[in-house]
């Protein structure tokens, strides 16, 4: 069975323990990954510390041309890396599947290699002049999810790389090898010890985010463990880049044409099988456009193929893990025995962790589905009288990473989306992230932005030069 290994100053870790990868599809084997232990945790941060004095020496336009270096490693190894994603996370090659996030990796490391952070005279007059100059910070802790496994990893560490930094990121545990295969291949124009890997569970994440030589934590996942790890970055004090998922609300205005909207309110809601931080989880109908909003979803959902992603027709995978698939299992469950209406659509296969494309009507605020994140593919439709109090149920919890509103015209829109709280408010589209905009959650969705300068300047620390004139 094949190995896949962490690579430390540039050379595969040999390790004392394994774990097999699941296709979570099929079932079948994809290999064995490692698992490291405390050890490896230290010798990686040692290593990353070590490469770190070089790597920010080197030249700032010689950092931007390794960085596009890497974007090319990741075009010319696409094809490999998308199929990858689909064994092992699910999500299916075609549409907005495997392909499409690995062309998003790609767009993620070419923008950062083409920014660039000038120093800024913050002041001057006669007597002096202060400058201020973005260092980098040192070694950055990256822990990854499984959901979108390369890209949210491209996130975190290519901004890190770019500005100076070394990082040793953690994969999830789910989803190692596609991570594992991907930082093998971009060390090929990389510095030994500038990227390092680590894996394991929430053990060896922990190891790492307390480990006293670390400068910097970039962070996704769940709410529970962003909580662990400020606590663990008492010990080195690392600032944290947090990004906690949400439970993201949609509006839809009253009046708005149904037809025009459901394809964007369908990937919206179900893209990644709604295994997605910036997804719509959420949906508020006027009550004289529900029926006409459901009926064009359903249209959608009972179009949609959906099994193994390795066959191109399909657009709707399995879920990726079984926690994962019991937690929506679940919440739907909870939803149809409180008497919500459970519109289920899609032959499901009868291996894997697949569950239809589902829509759930007849449910209101306090519902488990509707206030807890389900990150999966079933989507409370709630109906609302006023748009007043849409809004107030949008901002009623404390996930506050995206929103959406949907309308006939962005002017008829914009005075709702100022109106919701969240990093982001999308009017007419949700989840349209940008290389070049900043993005992040409010409110218990965490806090720092990625992306474009402010996603520069978050691994970077300032440093002012002050002189006497
Ligand atoms: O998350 P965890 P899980 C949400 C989603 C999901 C739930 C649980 O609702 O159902 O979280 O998913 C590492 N110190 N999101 O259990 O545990 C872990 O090994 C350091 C939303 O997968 O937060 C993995 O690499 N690291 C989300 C990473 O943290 C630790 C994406 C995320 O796992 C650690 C994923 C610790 N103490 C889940 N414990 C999003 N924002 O998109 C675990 N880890």
């Amino acid at each position: 069975m094949q190995t896949y290994s962490n690579l430390v100053n540039g050379k595969p870790v040999e390790a004392t323990s394994h774990q097999e990868i699941l296709n979570p599809a099929t079932g079948d084997s994809l290999g064995l990954a490692a698992i490291s232990s405390e050890q490896d945790v230290n010798d990686a941060v040692i290593a990353a510390r070590n490469a770190q004095k070089d790597w920010s020496r080197v030249s700032d336009q010689e950092r931007q041309e390794t960085v596009a270096r890497v974007a090319q490693v990741l075009q010319d190894n696409s094809e490999y890396l998308a199929e990858l994603i689909t064994r092992e996370q699910g999500k299916p090659l075609s549409g907005p599947g495997s392909r499409f996030e690995v062309q998003a990796c790609v767009g993620w490391t070419q923008v950062p290699a083409a920014l660039a952070l000038a120093p800024e005279t913050v002041h001057e007059d006669e007597e002096r002049k202060d400058v201020l100059h973005r260092v980098p910070l040192g070694v950055v802790a990256a822990i990854a999810p499984w959901n979108w496994p390369l890209m949210i990893a491209i996130w975190q560490i290519i901004p890190a790389i770019r500005m100076g930094n070394t990082v040793v990121l953690k994969p999830s545990e789910y989803t190692p090898i596609a991570t594992l295969e991907m930082v093998r291949l971009i060390n090929q124009v990389l510095p030994p010890g500038v990227l390092n890997t680590i894996s394991g569970d929430g053990r060896i994440g922990a190891a790492l985010t307390s480990h006293p030589d670390i400068d910097k934590i970039m962070f996704t996942g769940s709410e529970a463990t962003g909580r662990r790890i400020i606590e663990a970055s008492s010990r080195n004090l690392a600032p944290i880049t947090l990004e906690l998922g949400g439970n993201d609300p949609a509006i839809v205005v009253p009046g708005t044409d149904a037809t025009a909207i459901a394809e964007g309110l369908f990937w919206g809601a179900f893209l990644n099988m709604g295994q997605t931080c910036a997804c719509i989880k959420r949906l508020y109908v006027h009550e004289n456009d529900y029926d006409s909003v459901i009926a064009a979803l359903s249209d959608l959902a009972r179009q949609m193929p959906i099994g193994d992603g390795m066959n191109e027709n399909n657009l709707i995978g399995p879920l990726q893990n079984k926690m994962q698939y019991n937690k929506v299992k679940e919440l739907v469950g909870d939803a149809r025995s409180n008497g919500c209406d459970v519109m289920e659509f899609g032959d499901v296969p009868d291996t894997g962790y697949f569950l239809p494309v589902t829509l759930v009507g007849n449910i209101q605020d306090g519902q488990r589905l509707v206030d807890e994140e389900q990150f999966g593919p079933a989507l409370p439709i709630v109906r609302y009288k006023n748009l007043d109090d849409a809004v107030a149920s949008a901002n009623s919890l404390s996930a506050a990473l995206g929103a959406s509103v949907w309308a006939n015209s962005p002017e008829e829109a914009e005075p709702v989306a100022m109106r919701l709280e969240a990093g982001t408010v999308w009017i007419n589209q949700h989840g349209a992230i940008h290389p070049m905009v900043p993005f992040g959650g409010n409110k218990a969705s965490g806090y720092g932005v990625e992306f474009g300068l402010e996603g520069l300047k978050a691994v970077t620390q300032p440093r002012v030069i002050s002189i006497k004139k």
